[in-house]
């Protein structure tokens, strides 16, 4: 059927208010709107607020551990106390701090700019996401005050420690359901940022003019989406075997304490690229604008971190290879392949500063910082992925050194981002002279406190042992390290201080104070409410620099 008349004319139809209308009256502020805003740029403020004090939270934790460390047979904590810290160090450490941080935090603020959308897809969700992981935090840190004490038995909560009756008490609960909260808050930040980016680019933004961050996040949350549900589930049986009388992980009910480490390292190998890949992103960004070039090999780019987000999933039990019960050859296969596409990752870095006009401010030291930690820490990964070498290593300080490596890797970044992106988030840069303190103490403490973990491991120093005897051979690299930790803390401080004052007093930055490439540059500093007056036509991976530079337009490949 046709049919012919003429659509009638409704009378509201003729002044529909436009999506980004202005509400009359006084806008909320301070608390009022950190509680209630749906705002991207507000959530993302809020996520890396509240990950930042979880890192400053986990850090004084790892001070305890290292200032108990520090001498032999020492009692500045019990061993209790020791089990408490690394347990709830490491989990505020991944869950609220690492991973949050950069996929929320500059993912929220971050991706609607570079793409050239007014906000998320989900506005509304996407606060109910930040209480979700907040609530979590909260729950994690709240197992301190229950009457045993919160959780001890490390992050990857092994069972059968875990069952009722080896850690009796709320602790554990609570760590249960604040993992399974901050997890959920995962889950629904990716079905946002996917719509988002799937359903809300500005005209001309397609898919492969996207910034290799908002690649990256993309790549991310489907990552999250794969693995965090499957650590729900897991938490979801432990919980059963807590409270309902399950016997999934217990063996004396006919259940099986393996499957939980499959279960968990499903979800976990693909958490350390969840937590690395955003990064990875971030210092992209960063080196192509402050080589004032565009990303080397960008379609390559992609295409290895597509290539490592497949991998990533198919390698979880290199963490259970001391257990027999894995297929060696397999998962070892698969693990150094991840090798490849992470090498591509770094030639295409490289050539990105290759010949480029590099300017090296404190955001490019810390890309530079990240690099070289993360490829040592991906180095010692190489050999942890052999088995004849893992037999020899497993649980020893040798691994925590191996972790630590990587993630302060991406810790670098994602302090090279805040150097690169609070100014737009802030409208004022952070002072370069602070900045440059604070990264040479980082690097120089982190360093000092991680590298003779190594050899400690080599001398059979067990992991999570809260004291040791003094003719170990193993006194003076603990001291080394402590030490190292406590000038890493001193790096993190004026880090930290630097931020807090340049918010206030530092110089006003503009909208474009890098000569950056990315839409993002494009709004003013910070952005209005709406996030764009008007976008530069988007001709290519970086419109801002074609818009600024008419004699040097990107050459399009594509
Ligand atoms: C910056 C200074 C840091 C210091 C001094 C530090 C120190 C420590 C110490 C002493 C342990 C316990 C080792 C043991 O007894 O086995 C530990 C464990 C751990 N740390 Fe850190 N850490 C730091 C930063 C980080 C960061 C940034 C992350 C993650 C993003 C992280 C993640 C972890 C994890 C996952 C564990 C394992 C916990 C477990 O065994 O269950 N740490 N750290
Ligand atoms: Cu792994």
């Amino acid at each position: 059927m046709t049919i012919l008349e003429e659509r009638p004319q409704l009378p509201f139809e003729a002044h529909e208010p436009s999506l980004m209308e202005i509400v009359p009256g006084p806008r909320p502020r301070g608390i009022v709107k950190f509680v209630t805003s749906t705002d991207h740029k507000q959530i993302g403020l809020n996520y890396l607020f509240t990950a930042l004090t979880g890192f400053l939270l986990a850090g004084l934790m790892a001070l305890v551990m290292r200032t108990q460390l520090i001498v032999p047979n020492n009692h500045f904590v019990t061993e209790n106390v020791y089990n408490e810290m690394f347990t709830i160090h490491g989990t505020i450490m991944l869950f609220v701090f690492a991973g949050p941080f950069a996929f929320a935090g500059f993912g929220n603020y971050m991706i609607p700019l570079m793409i050239g959308a007014p906000d998320m897809a989900f506005p509304r969700f996407n606060n109910l996401s930040y209480w979700l992981y907040l609530g979590g935090f909260s729950l994690l840190l709240a197992g301190f005050l229950t009457n045993n004490g919160a959780a001890q038995f490390g992050w990857f909560g092994y069972a059968p420690l875990t069952e009722a009756i080896h850690s009796p008490g709320p602790g554990a609960d609570l760590w249960i359901v604040g993992i399974g909260l901050t997890g959920l808050s995962g889950i629904f930040t990716a079905v946002n940022i996917i719509t988002t980016v799937f359903t809300l680019r500005a005209p001309g933004m397609v898919m492969f003019r996207m910034p290799i961050f908002v690649w990256n996040i993309l790549v991310t949350m489907f990552l999250i989406l794969l693995a965090f549900p499957v650590l729900t589930a897991a938490m979801a049986l432990l919980w059963i075997d807590r409270h309902l009388g399950g016997g999934f992980y217990d063996a004396s009910k006919g259940g099986q304490p393996i499957l939980w480490q499959n279960l968990f390292w499903f979800f976990g190998h693909p958490e350390v690229y969840i937590i690395a890949v955003p990064y990875f992103g971030v210092a992209t960004e960063i080196i192509s604008t402050m080589s004032r070039k565009p990303v080397f090999g960008y379609k390559g780019m992609i295409a290895a971190t597509l290539s490592i987000g497949a991998l990533s999933m198919g390698v979880w039990a290199h963490h259970m290879y001391t257990t027999g019960a894995v297929l060696l050859p397999f998962f070892a296969a698969m693990s150094l392949l991840i090798a490849v596409p992470t090498g591509i990752k770094f030639f295409n870095w490289i050539g990105t500063m290759w010949r480029g006009t590099i300017v090296l401010n404190t955001a490019m030291l810390f890309c530079l910082g990240f690099l070289a930690i993360f490829l040592f820490g991906g180095i010692t990964g190489v050999i942890l992925a052999q088995p004849v070498l893992d037999f020899q290593v497993h649980n020893t300080y040798f691994v925590v050194a191996h972790f630590h490596y990587v993630l302060i890797g991406a810790v670098m970044a994602g302090f090279g981002g805040l150097y690169y992106w609070l100014p737009k988030m802030t409208g004022r840069k952070l002072s370069e002279k602070w900045g440059k303190l604070g990264f040479a103490l980082l690097f120089i403490g982190f360093n000092l406190t991680f590298f003779p973990q190594h050899d400690l491991g080599l001398r059979g120093m067990p992991r999570r042992i809260e004291t040791y005897n003094a003719g170990m051979g193993w006194n003076f690299l603990n001291e080394l390290s402590s030490i190292g930790a406590y000038i890493t803390a001193l790096g993190v401080l004026v880090n930290v201080w630097n931020i807090f004052t340049s918010w206030r007093n530092g110089e006003i930055a503009g909208d474009n104070p890098w000569d950056g490439q990315t839409l993002e540059w494009a709004c003013s500093s910070p952005p209005p409410d709406h996030n764009f007056e008007a976008l530069p036509p988007i001709r290519s991976e970086r419109p801002v620099w074609d818009a600024n530079h008419p004699d040097m337009l990107t050459k399009v490949g594509h």
